[in-house]
């Protein structure tokens, strides 16, 4: 086993802020971007319906007077509406892909850029990445706040930068076998198909010089974060953002790996039950609504990013004292409700990954053949357990079906494909195909 040990060391004193402190910078904070705010025509004409001004927001729960921001919002002003400065005072554009409608661009100016790396930097060095190291970066640079986002932060820090982005895996396993990057950094669903490849090139992954990696962007489960890690010896680390806030850089996780500790100073962060919009307890599941404090080019004021996660205020081992949030289990739009029963992919991913057999390469497809939904589930099966033998197929789709019933509380088809049949990741790995809108 690789011995990669990461000590506690803290790149910011902010990271470690008693509460009242954090908190009392935190309102100073608030207001300022209130008071940004004010240059937004969308946020100014709510202000002054509303009787908001950087002036009546005297404590953090003054949040709860200020509009939420939906992705509606950023596309009713497409493309830069919502910036807060001139465009000549932009030093970057960033976009995000438009999977589900019309792309957004999001404004940097060159204090958010620097901002930005610093955030970059923090979850980086909490996961262990010192001047010391190389990294190999696998994420696309591009529109994608991946690529860059993490490119400054590993500059910041001082560490080697392979800048790969993403695609052409065979010439990412060459790079890595000859130029010996200690770190990845891709997507989780990347880094398997890295995994993958390298093994039909008779290369073995976990002989790789890659000891540890950041994986963000999408996703995932724990069971998930095994098999990487044993496939390809290495410590894998989960961070999240999102470009509508900044992009990568919101919280990592340290090398305690229970959570991932949220840069307050820079970003306020509210857990609250979607349909009533009411904040939920420590612990418990609702939507991420998220604040930056410190935005110059889009102050962006409670946007409501769709993911599910939870909140912890406990304190950490690595002596932050910033809370830290769960992993993100799903999205409030990607949550199926099949006859009743909300699912979210990642249940269905749980139950796979107990299923022996099983790769973790799948897709669920949801349709409506008549009145009622259906879920078909893709798996495929790995190449030691397939057959020709009907009985032993049969067998093992009941089990992923009992599984999948077990943990999700809903009957699917299981599809078993063949090894290599599933359309492989570049980027962020495609879970769910809705068919619904496009049958009848
Ligand atoms: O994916 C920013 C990013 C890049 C984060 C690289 C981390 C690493 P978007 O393309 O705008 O930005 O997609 C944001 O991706 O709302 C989540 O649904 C999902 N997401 C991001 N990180 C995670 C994660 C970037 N660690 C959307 N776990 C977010 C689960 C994640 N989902």
């Amino acid at each position: 086993m690789n011995e990669f040990v990461v000590d506690n060391q803290i790149l910011d004193r902010e990271e470690t802020l008693p509460r009242t402190e954090m908190e009392a910078l935190q309102l100073v904070r608030l207001r300022e971007t209130v008071a940004r705010a004010m240059n937004v025509p969308f946020y100014r004409a709510i202000f002054k319906r509303e009787g908001i001004t950087p002036d009546s927001i005297t404590s953090l729960d003054d949040l709860k007077r200020l509009p939420f921001t939906t992705k509606a919002d950023m596309r009713d002003n497409y493309p830069l509406g919502l910036c807060a400065v001139q465009r000549g005072d932009l030093a970057r554009i960033h976009g995000s892909s438009g999977t589900t409608g019309k792309p957004t661009f999001v404004g940097y100016t060159r204090e958010d850029l620097r901002m930005w790396a610093r955030m970059c930097a923090r979850f980086l060095y909490a996961g262990g990445l010192r001047a010391c190291h190389t990294v190999q970066v696998s994420f696309g640079y591009g529109l994608f706040t991946g690529g860059f986002g993490l490119h400054y932060g590993i500059e910041e820090i001082g560490a080697s930068i392979i800048p790969a982005s993403s695609g052409n895996t065979t010439r990412q396993i060459h790079i890595i076998r000859d130029l010996q990057p200690d770190a990845l950094i891709s997507t989780p669903s990347y880094a398997l198909n890295i995994a993958e490849v390298a093994r039909s090139m008779d290369v073995d992954p976990r002989a790789l010089s890659l000891r540890f990696a950041h994986f963000g962007g999408e996703m995932w489960t724990e069971d998930m974060r095994h098999k990487i890690e044993a496939e390809m010896d290495l410590f894998a680390f989960n961070n999240y953002g999102l470009s509508e806030i900044i992009g990568p850089g919101i919280s990592g996780e340290c090398a305690a790996r229970t959570g991932m500790h949220i840069q307050e100073d820079h970003f306020l962060v509210e857990c609250i039950n979607p349909d009533t919009l009411e904040p939920v307890q420590d612990f418990e599941y609702g939507e991420l609504v998220i604040t930056a404090l410190t935005r110059q080019a889009m102050p962006m004021i409670r946007y409501r990013t769709r993911d599910i996660a939870s909140l912890d205020a406990g304190p950490c081992v690595c002596g932050r004292t910033t809370r830290r949030m769960s992993r993100v289990i799903g999205r409030s739009d990607d949550m199926l409700i099949i006859r009743g029963v909300n699912v979210f992919p990642s249940q269905i991913e749980e139950a796979l990954f107990q299923v022996e057999g099983t790769s973790p390469h799948y897709l669920i497809e949801v349709s409506r053949p008549g009145s009622l939904d259906q879920v078909t589930v893709k798996v495929e099966v790995r190449p030691e357990f397939f057959s020709d033998k009907m009985s032993e197929m049969q067998n093992l789709r009941e089990r992923i079906d009992r599984k999948i019933q077990a943990a999700a509380n809903i009957h699917t088809q299981v599809e078993l494909v063949a090894p290599q049949t599933l359309e492989r990741s570049m980027g962020k790995a495609v879970r769910v195909v809705d068919l619904r809108g496009r049958q009848g």
